[in-house]
């Protein structure tokens, strides 16, 4: 039984919860604005097969007709992905208007951590986050991801933050916030295409059972919040620095150019660099979340061994 009536939780999903079994959270604005199709689609199914080869079970959310959803059907998860960027990304501030008016949404890093917490979920893969973009000490560009983190406890698996954003700034909003971000295997934050950024993390953990460790004890502590796991991209997917740079310093500039802003900026960021790279980016945004998906369904089963000791 779901306790908002604003919610529906796939019966499959429920039934690991309340059996205290592994479950694992997806958003959906990846696969309306981050791929194209069909590539988004068949993401997003194999990555649910990755998470319930590794023992957990997955529960891709969106917005579907006004009801939030925490687990969807093969079907809903191509609607999204053919619908594409006709499906309303919807941050924290899009939600009740959204469910109000019964619409549709692709859920952002911030609404998938709102309704998984809604559900009971508490670990999340995706590929990046939002974070404090370029320039922001004039545009304001901060991501509602970074105040999420700061307040929902939901633990986030991501491959880093791409170099979008001012990844300097990005880690001294999570200080002041008070969000651990860890690096898996690493000391050094990992920039998403590549598996460095110039930028140390707060903690390196080594293993699946330790990330569970750390994010059971600040939740048992009381002190809420997130937590954000940064996982490089595997070696033999990353990309070349400079070709990746070039591509992300001239998608910055074609967008301050055109004044791009607000919600728009990330998605028109996203889809010029995968223009600009013909495509490899494309192939190495896939295999990073594949990646992520692994790490967080291991560490969701270290989470419920923890929860059921
Ligand atoms: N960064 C990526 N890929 C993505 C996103 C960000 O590398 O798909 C998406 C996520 O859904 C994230 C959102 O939560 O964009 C952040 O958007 P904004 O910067 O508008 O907050
Ligand atoms: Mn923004």
């Amino acid at each position: 039984m779901s306790l908002n009536k604003y919610l529906d939780v796939a019966p499959e999903v429920q039934k690991a919860l309340d059996e205290g079994r592994p479950v694992v959270a997806l958003e959906s604005t990846i696969i309306s604005h981050g791929m194209p199709y069909p590539q988004n689609v068949e993401t997003a199914l194999n990555v649910e097969k990755i998470i319930r080869d590794n023992g957990a079970v997955p529960a891709t959310i969106a917005v579907i007709k006004g009801r939030l959803k925490a687990g969807l059907s093969p079907e809903e998860i191509d609607y999204l992905g053919k619908t594409g960027t006709a499906v309303a990304k919807a941050s924290r501030r899009d939600l009740p208007v959204l469910v109000a008016q019964g619409k549709d949404g692709a859920t952002t890093v911030t609404t998938t951590m709102i309704i998984a917490h809604m559900a009971g979920i508490q670990v999340f893969a995706t590929g990046g986050i939002g974070g404090v973009h370029r320039g922001a000490q004039q545009t304001f560009d901060i991501s509602a991801d970074l105040e999420e983190l700061a307040h929902t406890p939901v633990m986030v698996v991501c491959a880093g933050a791409k170099s979008i954003l001012d990844l300097g700034l990005t880690l001294e909003y999570l200080e002041t916030h008070g969000v651990p971000v860890i690096g898996y295997g690493t000391e050094e934050l990992p920039a998403f295409y590549t598996r460095k950024s110039g930028f140390r993390v707060d903690y390196r953990i080594d293993t699946p059972e330790d990330l569970a460790k750390a994010f059971f004890v600040k939740q048992d502590m009381g002190l809420g919040g997130g937590m954000l796991v940064t996982n490089p991209i595997p070696e033999e997917f990353s990309m070349n620095h400079e070709i990746i740079n070039k591509a992300i310093d001239e998608a910055v500039e074609e967008a301050n150019k055109l004044g791009i802003h607000g919600k728009e900026t990330t998605p028109f960021l996203l889809a010029k660099i995968k223009d600009l790279t013909g495509g490899d980016s494309l192939a190495s945004n896939i295999q990073l979340v594949y990646n992520n998906a692994r790490l967080a369904a291991k560490t969701a089963g270290e989470l419920c061994k923890l929860a059921n000791a």
